[in-house]
């Protein structure tokens, strides 16, 4: 099989992200609104349609190459055709169904409900930009998601914290999210309206959810949270109160540097 480039730099990916230590087992997926033509190439065959709980208008005609549930992201390179497929969704944008790939009974990745629903959103938000939903295990974020309060400015803030890179990043900051069972509606509803805020919604005690433009920028947003969680457990298993720290004044002066809008939420004094 001629593997069309937007299958290559999916497949690329998945590896990166098995490298990173962030898809153990079954763990993560991505999803990626691919235009058809992006396709071309594979060979298509549609399989039954399936419905889903609440209409995605603006999703209607959509193509998305998925990854699979129960599938290992380190497979993507040697048996795309199993770990991966392609769905479309219909013309009302009401059922999906497998076009290409997750061979041998495959279906899309547990947590399909959420990606879609955040595709959505970011497809309405970003006015079409936005065509990556991509879930991961990062280990560092985790652990702070045992210590750290369950709140918003003060994740944020902490990681803002850590390396300029990370108010670059994501300067709308982040959404974090209470443990839940993974893959329902319930997680789904909840992440994709912290999506219309934010980019990065972290689930506790269980992973990152990241929505992007690119391969590069949603791979990097990824990377980017958890080297500052990297960060920041090294830092508080030296010590428990940090020495020196960037301070509110030092926030604003880099937003002005660099032109970006950091909310007001954000910058609480603290000390
Ligand atoms: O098994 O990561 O959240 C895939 C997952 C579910
Ligand atoms: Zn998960």
């Amino acid at each position: 099989m001629e593997r069309p480039e937007s299958l290559v730099k999916f497949i690329r990916m998945c590896s990166d992200g098995y490298l990173m230590g962030w898809h153990e087992c079954h763990g993560g997926n991505l999803t990626y609104r691919a235009a058809k033509e992006e396709l071309a190439g594979l060979e298509f065959k549609g399989r039954e349609w399936v419905p889903i709980e609440k209409q995605l208008e603006n999703l209607a005609g959509e193509y998305f190459i998925v990854t699979g549930s129960g599938k290992t992201m380190r497979n993507a390179e040697i048996y795309p055709e199993d770990t991966l497929g392609v769905i479309e969704m219909n013309e009302d944008g009401t059922a999906w169904r497998i076009v290409w790939g997750l061979e041998n009974n495959g279906g899309p990745t547990s947590e399909l409900p959420a990606h879609l629903m955040c595709q959505s959103v970011k497809k309405e938000t970003t006015n079409g930009k936005y065509r990556f939903v991509y879930h991961a295990h990062p280990a560092n974020v985790i652990a702070l998601s045992f210590v750290l309060p369950i709140n918003d400015e003060i994740f944020t803030r902490e990681l803002w914290e850590m390396e300029p890179e990370c108010a670059m990043i994501f300067p709308a900051g982040m959404g974090v999210l209470p443990w839940m069972v993974p893959g329902t509606e319930e997680i789904a509803e909840l992440t994709c309206e912290k999506m219309r805020e934010y980019d990065v919604v972290l689930w506790a005690q269980h992973g990152l959810f990241v929505s992007g433009e690119t391969f590069d920028s949603t791979f990097g947003l990824m990377n980017t949270v958890e080297k500052g969680s990297e960060i920041l457990v090294k830092t508080l298993s030296m010590i428990s109160i940090k020495r020196q720290v960037p301070g509110v004044q030092n926030f604003k002066d880099m937003a002005k540097a660099f032109h970006l809008d950091l909310p007001d939420k954000f910058l609480f004094e603290k000390y």
